[in-house]
């Protein structure tokens, strides 16, 4: 009797998945699944991005969408939010010596914002030798490490947390091959360094990376949360 109950409840399971698929169940199961995750962590009424950690959301629906006539559209975009607030990532990206030194965070910082990534944590740091290692440990057996960590520390860096939807693999694209004679005009190496050794940015190339990144440069507390009035613009799907 439960064996029957299980086989057809896995069937009834399996026939959901797959009309998922071509219909709106998909996204409004991933919306289910977003939204509890978010009401969690959220301290108020959810607007466009409650989730990660630290901080505070702010605003509510009503603040932006009143009357009623307005009501189902909230409702459509509240839902799209939370599909999306689902998928955003977080990465790890740092201005190196030479970066700082050139004059060149502005320039740096505007091509992630202007694509429509989100800034959440960023200081001004002078890293020890020690640090730069630990950062750099993966490398340790390679014959530029000393160097790289010497110049690593040789100065003050711009350390950064990025968030946005792909943007661990996008930023990469961003920043461009590490060896500047490769890395394609219009990526951030591309455009601004010549060689290897000073290609000024750095940032993580995988999820992995990405997380023991964030904890070795930023406690948590010095992360943010926040909702940002471009975000309905920069995200939705139609
Ligand atoms: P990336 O910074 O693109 O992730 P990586 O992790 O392989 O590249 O190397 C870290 C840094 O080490 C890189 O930004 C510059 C330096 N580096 C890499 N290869 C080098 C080489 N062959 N000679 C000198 N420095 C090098
Ligand atoms: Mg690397």
């Amino acid at each position: 009797m439960a064996s029957q109950v299980c086989k057809s409840a896995s069937r009834a399971a399996r026939s959901l998945l797959s009309a998922s698929k071509a219909s709106r169940f998909h996204s409004q199961g991933r919306a289910v699944g977003a939204a509890a995750a978010v009401s969690l962590s959220a301290k108020g009424p959810l607007l466009f991005s409650n989730y990660g950690r630290g901080g505070s959301g702010s605003g509510s629906a009503s603040s932006w969408i009143s009357g009623a006539l307005a009501l189902p559209a909230a409702a459509y975009m509240f839902q799209d939010q939370e599909v999306h607030a689902a998928e955003l990532e977080r990465t790890f990206i740092a201005i190196k010596p030479d970066g700082v030194q050139r004059g060149l965070i502005s320039e740096i910082i505007s091509r992630f914002e202007r694509k429509g990534y989100k800034l959440v944590g960023i200081k001004v740091v002078i890293p020890s030798k020690e640090f730069a290692k630990q950062h750099y440990h993966d490398l340790k057996e390679r014959p530029f490490f000393d160097g790289l960590c010497d110049f690593l520390s040789s100065g003050p860096v711009i350390a950064m947390v990025w968030e946005g939807q792909g943007v661990i693999t996008y930023g990469r694209k961003l920043i461009g091959a590490t060896d500047p004679q490769k890395s394609e005009p219009g990526t951030i190496r591309g455009d601004l360094a010549v060689v290897v050794g000073r290609n000024i940015i750095h940032g993580s190339d995988g999820p992995e990376t990405a997380k023991d990144e964030i904890k070795l440069w930023f406690k948590p507390e010095e992360l943010v949360r926040f909702s940002s009035t471009a975000e309905k613009w920069i995200y939705g799907s139609n």
